[in-house]
């Protein structure tokens, strides 16, 4: 096993890896920007160095500096988080030929699966469910025209090099795709220097369901359920359950199957997640696989009762895991909400600033993983997340009462937050009944 990890990261993930790192007697070391010389996780660190100013691309996102703090500190292995260089194949390959392990995925795994045609095309081989498309990048607008007549309207441009909704156009008609197929082009070429775009049959108002999966190099393979992220807002998650309240044990075994049949063929080891779409008669279809841990994680963690990170780092270091599919039941129910320094009468405005008051809701079936504390400044320059706010409890109707509770006992002051959205959605008809899609909150609870 390894005796000292670099955390990559910074907030509350950095946090949780450090958590994590603790319970299994490993030195933690922290990494951080000036913008984070408070960050109240470096206190709980073994080591802390600062690798630069505040702009990511002079810090978390700098390969080199983050190595010379890794050579300085003499780390069997970094933990990369999320975000920031998680999902670099050519910072998991520096990694490797540092001899530092890269506690997530292979270089070759994250370049496969990371490029949205190329995980496509995988499925298809390997016999994965897929809405109707193309097989191969689109080389102009005329084969699209060709595509999307045979495929039928709407569809979805997307590109290869995308992921989380970035660089996807929707047409209705052929005027609309040909300006969407270059439109999709362009972007992709400017966002991710990689221009191919791929076309899909567009599925309106879908579930977004995925699978968590976790491997080691021994081929141990589980999925560990489901989590619904339906609602969400311009593709950022708000709110995140598990189980799926549309799902069934034929349906989880289904879909369960099939991600794991995608990873095997991928040679995946470590965590990740398979992500689903599913239509309102319970079809499901494969969409991207993202080469990370997730912000959502530990909505799984409840209802598996098992620790993703702890997982994460066994099988970087080659042990085994200590369970099989087996041993994984989906019991109970959990639900994160996302609290962020926003203000969502503002449109969602970040809200940085000095945290003047704090009260954490906590008692029974109540998780809360969180970096801040009171007097601490949320620095501007990063992502505007403070925290995650989990329940847990026997069945989903119980779990929604506990949220409800928990947010009710929260006060964070100095700063707008998600809460009050939050507190609106666990009161929602829609969303007690458990009919919501992907387009609720900004077609219907927004639009109110
Ligand atoms: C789609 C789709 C409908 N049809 N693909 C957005 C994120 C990316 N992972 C896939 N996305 C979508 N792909 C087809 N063929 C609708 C979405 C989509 C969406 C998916 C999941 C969660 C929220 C979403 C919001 C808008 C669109």
């Amino acid at each position: 096993m390894f005796s000292k990890i670099l955390i990559a990261n910074r907030g509350e993930i950095a946090l949780r890896i450090i958590r994590a790192c603790r319970e299994m007697g490993i030195k933690a070391v922290c990494v951080y920007s000036e913008a984070d010389k408070f960050g109240p996780w470096l206190d709980i660190a073994d080591e802390k160095y600062c690798i630069g100013p505040a702009p990511s691309v002079k810090s978390y996102l700098d390969i080199s500096r983050i190595m010379a703090a890794a050579e300085v500190a003499d780390v069997d292995a970094i933990h990369p988080g999320y975000g920031f260089l998680s999902e670099n194949a050519h910072f998991a390959e520096v990694c490797q030929s540092s001899g530092i392990s890269f506690i997530g995925p292979s270089p070759e795994a994250i370049r496969l699966l990371g490029n949205k045609a190329k995980a496509r095309e995988l499925a298809v081989k390997v016999g994965v469910p897929l809405l109707p498309g193309t097989k191969e990048l689109v080389a102009d607008d005329k084969e699209a025209i060709e595509i999307a007549n045979d495929i039928g309207y709407p569809v979805i441009v997307k590109a290869a090099a995308g992921g989380g909704g970035r660089g996807m156009r929707v047409a209705h008609n052929e005027i609309a795709l040909v300006n969407g197929f270059l439109q999709a082009k362009s972007e992709a070429a400017t966002a991710f220097k990689d221009d191919g775009v791929y076309i899909e049959k567009y599925l309106e108002r879908p579930r977004h369901v995925e699978i968590q999966i976790i491997a080691d190099s021994g081929g141990n393979y589980v999925y560990c359920g489901e989590r619904d992220c339906s609602l969400q807002r311009r593709h950022q998650k708000l709110v995140e359950e598990a189980p799926s309240p549309i799902m069934t044990p034929e349906l989880r075994e289904k879909m369960g199957a099939a991600a794991v049949t995608l990873c095997k063929a991928a040679n995946y080891v470590t965590a990740g997640t398979v992500e689903f779409l599913v239509d309102k008669k319970g079809n499901f279809f494969f969409m991207e696989v993202n080469t990370r841990i997730q912000v959502e994680h530990p909505v799984s963690e409840l209802v598996t009762r098992t620790d993703l990170i702890q997982a994460q780092i066994m099988a970087a270091a080659g042990e085994k895991l200590p369970f099989t599919q087996a041993d994984v039941e989906v019991r109970g129910h959990a639900i994160e909400v996302r609290i962020n320094a926003e203000d969502p009468d503002n449109g969602f405005r970040p809200s940085p600033g000095k945290i003047t008051d704090l009260f954490i809701p906590g008692g029974p079936g109540v998780r809360w993983d969180s970096h801040i504390k009171v007097g601490y400044t949320i620095p501007p320059n990063y992502d505007s997340m403070v925290g995650k706010l989990l329940v847990f409890a026997k069945d989903r109707p119980a779990a929604i009462a506990r949220m409800r509770r928990a947010l009710g006992e929260f006060v964070i002051e100095g700063i707008k937050t998600t809460i009050p959205l939050h507190q609106r959605i666990m009161q929602d008809a829609n969303f007690i009944k458990g009919d919501v899609d992907t387009g609720y909150i900004e077609n219907v609870l927004l639009a109110r």
